[in-house]
């Protein structure tokens, strides 16, 4: 409009020079993309099992009975990590390894598996931080109901109560649940991941209550198990959207759309998280969903679960990859701003290359929850290969990390709790539908042989952890 002035961008704070000492580094992997030893020593098959080997679900239909073999491969893995120098390392328990039924009997053999890759992890002076649940329900509970079924909630609490009693006495921290946007989202709704189900959103959202309700019920096991001073959190997918522009409105639509759920979909920050830090599902979610909502959200046990959800967490994890770009758009409501032709993705579901969600997420999740905050997984798929000279050169990784930890230096910079930050993945892995199309390890795994090749990542990663991240920032 003539005569008035455009608002001044806004300003994003200057880079530091280097993370806080205290900075947490690690790298994660998950139980069922990892471990292969799918039939051995007594571990129950768990929903992938099942997905996998229907036909066309998975990339190839392959099926990770093997995978990076990690099962075998413990102490040699361990020791790769300790020679990165790594302080901390998140892997998730095969609930279906501990209790092949879900419920009942025990798998000694399984529970072991973990008691000793916490004994070497220790020995290496690596804080081991567990997820309860990454997407490996037990068969046996799908045939239950599994999510669907209320009784999950205590299955869930029984299995924590376990693993608590004979691993609380070494693990950092716990985190109940991986993403459960994904898990129920894609899993129960859309029908790409197991168990492959595609259901009416009214019952999707009652598994996705169901699911809040088994992370409320195993924070309160773990308070009440756990045999050291234990930080408990959770592992979100992060739903992401950055400003188009700095400028002041398009910050804003971006936040907003960033704090907002959509209806139909599980695909959001705020539903999971108002819930388990809040102790209430969003308003806008609500109202949006007000005509398709489960029978229990209209009676009074509806807030005596919300109760049993929002137990007190110590800190809140996300998981960030790729991100939407929002503007406001010509009539006021905020709009996504498509990518410019040529711009840059990553191998794996031709994620865009968003760096900037690294500043701005953290930076609104603390506003609104104002609990401290980890990254507990960020990484690229590249199409890595053992070069002739024998090494797995990865120079891709490298910037597109360096570029992600820049902006989350941004954030820290700013004075947003962000305590720690772990690389998706330690090592090559089953990327769920996608197979083993994908490979985002800092080591290369060739699944033949077993053989592992740090890649030149895993030393950029040695010492940007040794140099406390200097080397993100000169
Ligand atoms: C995460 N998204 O999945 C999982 O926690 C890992 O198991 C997986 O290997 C890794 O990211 C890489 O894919 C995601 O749609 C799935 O934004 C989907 C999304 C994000 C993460």
């Amino acid at each position: 409009m003539p005569g008035q002035a455009a608002a001044a961008a806004v300003k994003l704070p200057t880079l530091p020079r280097a993370f806080p000492d205290d900075f947490l580094w690690g790298a994660a992997t998950a139980a069922y993309q990892v471990e292969g030893a799918a039939a051995e020593e007594g571990r129950g098959p768990c929903i992938w099992d099942m997905f996998c080997r229907r036909p066309g679900k998975v990339w190839h239909d392959q099926c990770p009975d093997r995978s990076a073999d990690h099962y075998h491969h413990l102490k040699e893995d361990v020791a790769l990590m300790k020679a990165m120098g790594l302080p901390a390392y998140r892997f998730s328990i095969s609930w279906s390894r501990v209790l092949p039924e879900g419920t009942g009997a025990v798998n000694t053999k399984g529970l072991d598996f973990y008691d000793r890759l916490l004994d070497e992890l220790l020995a290496a002076k690596i804080q081991p931080w567990a997820t309860l649940y990454h997407w490996d329900l037990p068969l046996a509970l799908y045939h239950r109901g599994g999510f669907m079924n209320r009784d999950v909630a205590e299955w869930f609490g029984d299995y924590t109560r376990l693993v608590a009693r004979k691993l609380s006495d070494r693990v950092t921290a716990w985190m109940p649940l991986n993403e459960p946007q994904v898990f129920i989202g894609s899993g129960m709704q859309l029908g790409r991941h197991a168990p492959g189900d595609q259901l009416r959103f009214t019952e999707v959202m009652l598994a996705a209550h169901n699911t809040m309700r088994c992370h409320g019920r195993a924070v309160q096991v773990l308070r009440a198990e756990a045999k050291q001073k234990t930080s408990i959190g959770t592992a979100q997918a992060g739903v992401n959207r950055i400003p188009a522009t700095l400028a002041p409105e398009d910050v804003k639509m971006a936040r907003e759309r960033a704090l907002a759920t959509d209806p139909d979909t599980m695909y959001s920050n705020t539903l999971w998280l108002d819930a388990m830090v809040l102790g209430q599902y969003p308003a806008d979610y609500l109202k949006g969903n007000a005509h398709q909502l489960p029978a229990l959200f209209a009676t009074s046990a509806l807030a005596d679960d919300l109760k049993q959800i929002g137990q007190p967490l110590d800190f809140i994890g996300v998981n960030q990859y790729q991100a939407d770009r929002v503007r406001r758009g010509k009539d006021g409501k905020a709009e996504t701003v498509p990518w410019p032709d040529g711009f840059p993705i990553t191998a794996s579901f031709e994620w865009a290359v968003a760096p900037e969600t690294m500043y701005w997420m953290p930076k609104w999740l603390y506003e609104r929850y104002k609990k401290p905050l980890y990254i507990t997984e960020n990484g690229i798929s590249v199409r890595d290969w053992v070069g002739l000279d024998g090494r797995c050169h990865d120079p891709t990784r490298i910037d597109f990390t360096t570029r992600y930890l820049r902006e989350l230096g941004r954030a820290i910079a700013e004075g947003v709790p962000v305590r720690g930050y772990f690389h998706w993945s330690m090592l090559d892995n089953f990327e769920w539908a996608e197979g083993f199309k994908h490979r985002f390890g800092l080591i290369h795994v060739d699944y033949q042989t077993g053989k592992r090749t740090p890649k030149d990542s895993a030393e950029w990663y040695r010492e940007t952890i040794a140099s406390k991240g200097r080397n993100i920032f000169s």
